[in-house]
């Protein structure tokens, strides 16, 4: 793009945006003046794309949650004009980070689920294949935290307050969702585009708005007509409204149900509307050219729908029950009971009271496969989709689709062992593993510019940012000094940059020479902040009593936002707030020890925070955390992880070395074991500092404004103490100390993290995809 065309398609912009000259925008309208000019660069290479893949098998991934943060510093570096834009738009006097800031986030998601959607996408378009993406428009995406006294104090996320440049409506591809005779919406497309890395490829990412079927008659509406209509148009903009805040947990609302089929049945007569358009007689070629992946069961509802789908095209149901199950697919991502999805009949009925026959339907031809199998009668609630008077989402799931696969290799190991044996005996080799995966255009090339700067240099081309494996070749590098200390000087400046950002926006000091100890992600028990809050309070009453002694210097890093209705988690928040004051403001402690909770965490801030991490926090009670992505972010930054061996810390340190790590805890089994004779008390009374620290809950040494949240914080652990941090502490204080210890020969730390860096290339989304689409999917490349 020549930069003199540039710049005149962003003035003109400005005129057509806003009736203003671009200079006499504030900051989120040259955004948007901005993102338009790049849109309407790469909309002609788009209408190529969707062309370039007709024909041919494509995939499609169905996902409540699509957590893709900023897109465009993402879209400028995949079409590789990030050069020219910021030289023309510092000649026209525009500060490109500040721009860059004024993008509000497309928070569709939670956590990990959703942000690894987003991965999966840029992975795709990258890899030239044809993967689009269907979700929902949430008019507010996740919640903004705020901080009042240390409690979490929520607030909505109006995203797309102002115009967003990056989506498209298309109303010709409006279809109607219809819930039951009398309630009926529209469901209008927007459609995003997912530039692969080099522009080959820009593929799509579908999110339905719904709106009010459009039928008012000027000519016969009275009062009350009226007023009903627009009270319809609300109902039915309630559907896409909000994205639900729990992150693994089930939140069992009839608006949630409403939610899912919305845009699965919206998304399936899209599919089927280009199918037919396409000249296809009958569907016989259906599942020959489509594939389709779930995002967990979010979307489970596309199996009875796309079966009533076809039977209304006039499919019979054994047929259409065969097309579904060859084109469906399932990631399970959690072991967690609590986030399993299981509806009330009573309720599904009331809602969807058209599918219910169809998932009747199928639990019967389910019943008699068990019969004709004589599988025992006694194994059976192993497998019923309904059952107790609910309905199993997970079961249905696993039933009627090609692959079930779990992502990471101890989770799916403890799928096949345990949670779903039953269905493995079944139907062997249906459950696979697929490790989860990051895209490194995102978490490496522009979220660290240094870093990948040196890369490039090292390896003699940029070649790793379409084939992350080619790191390995850095690894020999390890003992030349010259390539160590610009390794360490690049952290040394992140760690900067991350500290004035911090001075800024939270208002702590925070020294770049200390360790950066960060962990980063939902606050949930099972990954237990609370045992890394215990390690600091118990460093703080070890500093206290000796002052004069060589500490090494520390600065702790949380961020995390707490499910509004998830009580423990916003008192372990509290704690750590209060934590914080005092570690913080302690003469004695102050300039050794920082704790910071930064506010509001999300995929940005998350940018700024993995390229400045020295140490990586992954801590859950082995068996927890299926996988985790966020783990690889920090690797891929040269960071060492402190972890259990647990979802994917288990093949990170396989691939980088336990050597180069902080392995402790118990493991799977071990867990296992002990639930059965747990007392919490024991490890409390003989873990060195543990007692003290739990006490100090209740002792009057941190304050909680009398709710009594610190109380029930001091009674899960000592009372159940579910996730095992009493336990486990010993073993991660060893470990902890471990670290303040190596960090005295930086060079020796820093080799570790550099090995980390250098053994990241199997946690590319790029691998992930590949399995995706050659194991499961079926699908090919197109350039
Ligand atoms: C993960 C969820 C999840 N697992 C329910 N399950 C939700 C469950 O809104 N809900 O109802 C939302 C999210 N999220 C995460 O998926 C795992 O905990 C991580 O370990 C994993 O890395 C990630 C991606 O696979």
């Amino acid at each position: 793009m020549k930069s003199i065309d540039l710049k005149a398609r962003i003035e003109a912009q400005a005129y057509k945006s806003y009736g203003r000259s671009f200079y006499d925008l504030h900051e989120k309208e040259q955004f948007v003046a901005v993102g338009n000019a790049v849109m309407e660069y790469l909309v002609p290479e788009w209408i190529q794309s969707k062309k370039k893949f007709r024909d041919q098998k494509q995939a499609y991934y169905f996902s409540a949650e699509f957590l893709m943060g900023r897109a465009l510093s993402n879209n400028l570096a995949n079409l590789e004009i990030e050069k020219e834009v910021k030289e023309t738009l510092s000649e026209m006097g525009v500060d490109y980070n500040a721009l860059e800031d004024a993008e509000d986030d497309a928070g569709l998601g939670n956590g990990g689920l959703g942000r690894l959607a987003a991965c999966f996408l840029d992975s795709g378009a990258t890899l030239d294949y044809p993967l689009s993406g269907y979700g929902i428009l949430y008019q507010y995406g996740i919640f903004k935290q705020n901080f009042v006294n240390g409690f979490q104090v929520e607030e909505g996320d109006p995203w797309l307050e102002y115009e967003n440049p990056w989506l498209v409506k298309d109303s010709n591809d409006t279809v109607i969702v219809e819930f039951s005779e009398e309630d009926k919406v529209e469901a209008v497309p927007y459609d995003m585009p997912i530039v692969g890395y080099g522009g080959q490829t820009i593929n799509t990412l579908r999110l339905w708005s719904a709106e009010a079927i459009k039928k008012f008659n000027f000519k016969t509406f009275d009062e009350g007509n009226y007023i009903d209509s627009v009270k319809a148009q609300n109902e039915a903009e309630t559907i896409s409204r909000i994205l639900y805040p729990n992150d693994s947990t089930d939140e069992g609302k009839r608006l949630r149900l409403k939610q899912q089929y919305f845009f699965t049945s919206a998304s399936l007569q899209d599919l089927i509307r280009k199918f037919r358009k396409e000249g296809h007689k009958g569907f016989d070629d259906f599942s020959k050219l489509h594939s389709i992946q779930l995002n967990d069961t979010h979307p489970a509802l596309a199996i009875p729908e796309l079966i009533r789908l076809l039977e209304m095209e006039g499919v019979e149901f054994e047929k259409a029950f065969d097309i579904v199950q060859k084109t469906m697919a399932y990631t399970n991502h959690t072991l967690m009971a609590e986030a399993l999805e299981v509806w009330s009949e009573e309720l599904f009925i009331s809602v969807l009271p058209n599918l219910m026959p169809y998932i009747k339907k199928i639990n019967e031809r389910l019943i008699g496969e068990l019969e004709e199998w004589k599988v025992d009668k006694s194994l059976w609630d192993k497998f019923l989709i309904l059952q107790n008077e609910s309905v199993h989402m997970a079961f249905m799931s696993i039933y009627v689709s090609r692959a079930v696969n779990g992502v990471a290799a101890i989770h799916t190991n403890l799928l096949k062992s345990e949670v779903i044996r039953e269905w493995d005996e079944l139907f062997p080799g249906r459950i696979v593993n697929k490790t989860n995966g990051i895209t490194q255009r995102r978490w490496l090339l522009q979220a660290n510019p240094g870093l990948s700067g040196m890369i490039t240099d090292l390896l003699g081309g940029d070649e790793w940012i379409t084939d992350l494996n080619l790191l390995k070749n850095l690894e020999d590098r390890h003992e030349d000094d010259e390539v160590l200390e610009r390794f360490i000087g690049i952290k040394k400046e992140k760690k900067q940059e991350l500290a004035e950002y911090i001075q800024f926006h939270e208002e702590v000091d925070i020294d770049s020479e200390s360790i950066f100890d960060i962990q980063i992600k939902r606050l949930h028990e099972y990954k237990r902040q609370l045992m890394m809050a215990f390690y600091i309070a118990d460093l703080f009453n070890r500093i206290k009593e000796d002052p004069g002694a060589e500490w090494t210097k520390r600065t702790f890093i949380f961020g995390a936002k707490a499910a509004p209705g998830y009580y423990m988690a916003k008192a372990i928040i509290k704690f750590i707030n209060e934590l914080a004051g005092r570690v913080n403001t302690d003469v004695d402690t102050k300039d050794i020890i920082k704790v910071v909770f930064v506010e509001n965490y999300g995929v940005s801030y998350a940018e700024k925070l993995f390229p400045a991490a020295d140490v990586s926090e992954q801590i859950s009670t082995a068996g927890k955390e299926a996988s985790g992505t966020g783990n690889m972010k920090f690797m891929l930054n040269g960071a060492v992880t402190v972890g259990t061996m647990d979802g994917a810390n288990v093949e990170i340190v396989e691939e980088a070395g336990k050597e180069n790590n902080y392995i402790f805890g118990m493991e799977v089994e071990a867990v296992a074991a002990k639930r059965a004779d747990y007392d919490p008390k024991i490890p409390m009374r003989e873990t060195e500092g543990l007692g003290a620290v739990v006490e100090s809950l209740v002792d009057g040494t941190y304050q909680d404004n009398g709710t009594g949240m610190l109380r029930d914080l001091y009674d899960s652990v000592v009372g159940r103490d579910e996730y095992f941090v009493l336990e486990d502490f010993a073993s991660y204080r060893e470990a902890q100390d471990r670290i303040a210890h190596d960090y005295k020969d930086k060079k020796a730390f820093y080799k570790k993290g550099y090995m980390n860096m250098a053994n990241a290339g199997k946690f590319s989304s790029d691998r992930t995809i590949e399995e995706y689409a050659g194991e499961i999917w079926h699908i090919s490349k197109k350039q």
